[in-house]
């Protein structure tokens, strides 16, 4: 064996060159890789006792894709283009020997292969655009010419990851071997080819699938169509759909040129910039300062959830889909059943939508049991209550939870915002007591906050946070205070949006400067959704706010037909009329004249006190970093991942921007606009949220 560079080696099995990188974590295309690359396959070219070449990789996975830490910085090593084309070129066979996720630059080298085996557990994807760009090592090109453009459209504006046995159906893999066994399979699979004369597969030459599309733009316009919502706002769908028209309607090199362009345009934008750095944000969430990585965990293999409402039995559904058995506990055998009905209806729409098989809905459901009793929760690792956001209520539960759960179970609340110290106290084991902050619908969303009380263990954070991965979720450690981190900062935009519509705007003028700026709908089309009910006690209620009102008429949202907005039979909303006549009847009660206020105010107004709120945040430690506030608003709130996040976003428009705003406001409408210490600290200091380490 020859050791061409740290992270690529060159052996010999019999007539097979295997050319083997190991490049943790994942063989990403860094320089070192490209020259081992490079260097590599010259060797194995020149070896004339070598008939073909393997290209394998050691660890989790096949590569990965480019570094995307050296991206936005000068480019060092061998170009990747040139490896691609040593390989395309290569007299002799190159196989490449796929295991893990073969993505983004992993399979755009894997394509300049003449051939790809896997091993049944691989995937493969074209994910760049999930970081604002486009496959730009010629998968825009190669792609389209194997699995045909419609299903070369869905993976690169999807950025999906194509398990292996599809991949073998649409030919992006000739083989698929033995489980284990990659490398003697990829080997066997050499000798076989050289055996049986295979010719030399160039992809690049494989037009018939591309020009079976040309002079059909409507493969193209109906795709855009079809994806118009999901792309709002977005940069790269657009870019990754325009490469494969070029592929499509240009000779190869010069498509290649078309997708080197449009590369060039969307690296250089500032989306990718802000999609780049939610990517890493999201994996730094995982680092805690004072919980060491290697940290022991609970094994949790049984989960308790008590509530089997729309929290509790989206939540079960979480652990059910990572095979973990739960038991859902509740008080009223209709209100089991009823929240169990709904946990298979919600799998067997998933199944109807081809998400999964009817087979797994049986088995998801067979790993929940419902239950009326508490005690029957004694042998979980890990209980998680999703009762009424009610203090006494959830103190009850907990002090009763604490002499049921064996000893090292982990108690967790839902709360959204209420004090877990408080509800640990309830308990003998505070140690054990932790908030898992799921969003609704907790199957769906990524965000799971995890909230530290005072007392709770490392363990059982860190136990936390593995879990949170395992179960798909984007686990965030937040600290304990009135909503934590996403309520808190939702709450500064809610009190605005209600403060504006009585000044002079109307709620759909505040929802759809909030819709333009990318959110997917705006606070009072989204009250409509969630139900404007929820809290609201009808005998409590004396008419003196909007959301009264609104309720005491039964207009409560989407559900009822009516709230702010007015919806159609398929739930189409249009501004009301009535809600508009009931605005104008509370500021003329409160003599207030209205006026116009500009999309700009309502924007500032919107976010600059949530940007605030994050300031405060950092400054009394809630969350441990910036980019873990932006991780909450992108995966909770439906902050647009292009413009990376509230702290993100107030580091590109300028901190001395937004306290200027601040100020401004402060002096026209009072404290609430009141500058965190830390805002006029970095603006003094001439620093961005970034700097804070
Ligand atoms: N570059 C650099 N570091 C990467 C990386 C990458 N492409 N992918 C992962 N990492 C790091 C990550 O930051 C983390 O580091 C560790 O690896 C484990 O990641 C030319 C231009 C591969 C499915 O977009 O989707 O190719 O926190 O926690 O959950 O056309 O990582 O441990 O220090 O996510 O098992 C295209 C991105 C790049 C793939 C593994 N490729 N990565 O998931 O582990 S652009 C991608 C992933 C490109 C070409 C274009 C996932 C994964 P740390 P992890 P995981």
């Amino acid at each position: 064996m020859t050791a061409i560079n740290p992270v690529a080696d060159l052996s010999r099995d019999g007539d097979i060159a295997v050319l083997t990188l190991n490049s943790p974590p994942v063989n990403a295309l860094s320089a070192n890789v490209r020259d081992g690359l490079a260097e590599g396959f010259k060797q194995a070219i020149a070896d004339k006792d070598a008939k073909a070449i393997v290209l394998i990789c050691e660890g989790r996975t096949f590569i990965a894709g480019a570094d995307i830490s050296e991206f936005g910085g000068a480019m060092k090593g061998a170009s990747l283009h040139d490896v691609q084309a040593a390989m395309e070129n290569s007299p002799k066979p190159v196989v490449a020997a796929i295991h893990g996720t073969a993505l983004g630059g992993g399979l755009e080298v894997a394509l300049c292969a003449h051939y790809r085996v896997a091993v049944p557990s691989a995937k493969c994807g074209l994910p760049e655009v999930n970081i604002g760009l486009l496959p730009g090592a010629g998968g825009t090109q190669r792609l389209p010419r194997i699995a045909g453009v419609e299903k070369a459209l869905e993976m690169v504006t999807s950025g999906q990851h194509v398990p292996a046995k599809e991949c073998l159906a649409m030919g992006l893999i000739d083989e698929i071997v033995p489980e284990g066994s990659l490398r003697d399979g990829a080997i066997a699979f050499a000798r076989k080819i050289v055996a049986e004369k295979r010719p030399l597969v160039k992809v690049r030459e494989n037009n018939a699938k591309v020009e079976a599309a040309r002079g059909k733009p409507e493969i193209f316009q109906n795709f855009r169509k079809a994806n118009a919502r999901k792309f709002r706002g977005f940069m790269a769908p657009e870019y990754n759909i325009r490469c494969i028209e070029a592929a499509v309607n240009q000779p190869f090199e010069e498509g290649l040129a078309t997708e080197r362009k449009l590369f060039g345009e969307v690296m250089t934008g500032p989306q990718s910039a802000a999609q780049r750095y939610a990517f890493f944000a999201e994996r730094q969430c995982n680092k805690i300062p004072d919980v060491p990585a290697e940290t022991p965990t609970i094994p949790v293999k049984k989960v308790g959830v008590i509530g089997a409402g729309t929290m509790g039995g989206g939540i079960s559904m979480n652990f059910a889909n990572a095979g973990i058995p739960v038991t859902i506990v509740e008080v009223k055998k209709d209100a089991l059943e009823r929240g169990l009905s709904v946990v298979r209806k919600n799998y067997e729409n998933s199944a109807k939508r081809g998400r999964f098989t009817m087979e797994d809905v049986e088995k998801r459901m067979g790993l929940l049991k419902g239950s009326l009793n508490l005690e029957d929760l004694a042998d979980c690792d890990l209980i998680i209550e999703a009762v009424f956001e009610r203090m006494d209520i959830k103190k009850d539960v907990f002090a009763k939870l604490d002499k049921i759960a064996k000893q090292g179970a982990i108690l967790a609340s839902n709360t959204s915002y209420l004090n877990i110290d408080e509800i640990a106290s309830a308990t003998k084991r505070p140690e054990s007591v932790i908030g898992l902050h799921f969003f609704s619908p907790a199957n769906v969303m990524r965000l799971l906050e995890i909230v530290r009380g005072e007392k709770t263990t490392k363990t059982v954070i860190a136990t936390a946070m593995q879990l949170a991965k395992k179960i798909g979720k984007v686990g965030v450690l937040v600290g304990v205070c009135p909503g934590f981190v996403g309520n808190r900062m939702l709450a500064q935009r809610s009190r605005e949006a209600q403060k504006m519509i009585l000044e002079g705007a109307m709620p759909w003028d505040v929802d759809r400067v909030l819709y333009d700026f990318g959110f997917p709908m705006g606070p009072f089309a989204m009250g409509d959704l969630a139900g404007l009910d929820i809290g609201w006690v009808k005998e409590n209620s004396r008419g003196e706010t909007l959301r009264d009102v609104l309720c005491e008429m039964d207009r409560r949202g989407q559900k009822t037909g009516a709230g702010y907005y007015d919806y159609d039979e398929n739930r189409k909303a249009t501004p009301s009329p009535i809600t508009e006549k009931i605005i104008k009847d509370f500021m003329a009660k409160a003599g207030t004249n209205p006026r116009t206020i500009s999309d700009e105010e309502i924007l500032e107004r919107s976010i600059f006190p949530m940007i605030n709120e994050g300031a405060k945040i950092l400054e009394e430690g809630k969350a441990i970093r910036a980019s873990d506030i932006d991780t909450v608003w992108i995966n909770g709130y439906g902050w647009p991942v292009y413009r990376g996040g509230p702290m993100y976003y107030a580091d590109q428009i300028g901190l001395d921007k937004v306290l200027t705003k601040m100020k401004a406001y402060q002096a026209q409408m009072g404290d609430a606009f009141k500058p965190a210490a830390l805002l006029e600290k970095l603006v003094a200091e001439k620093k961005k949220f970034a700097d804070l380490r």
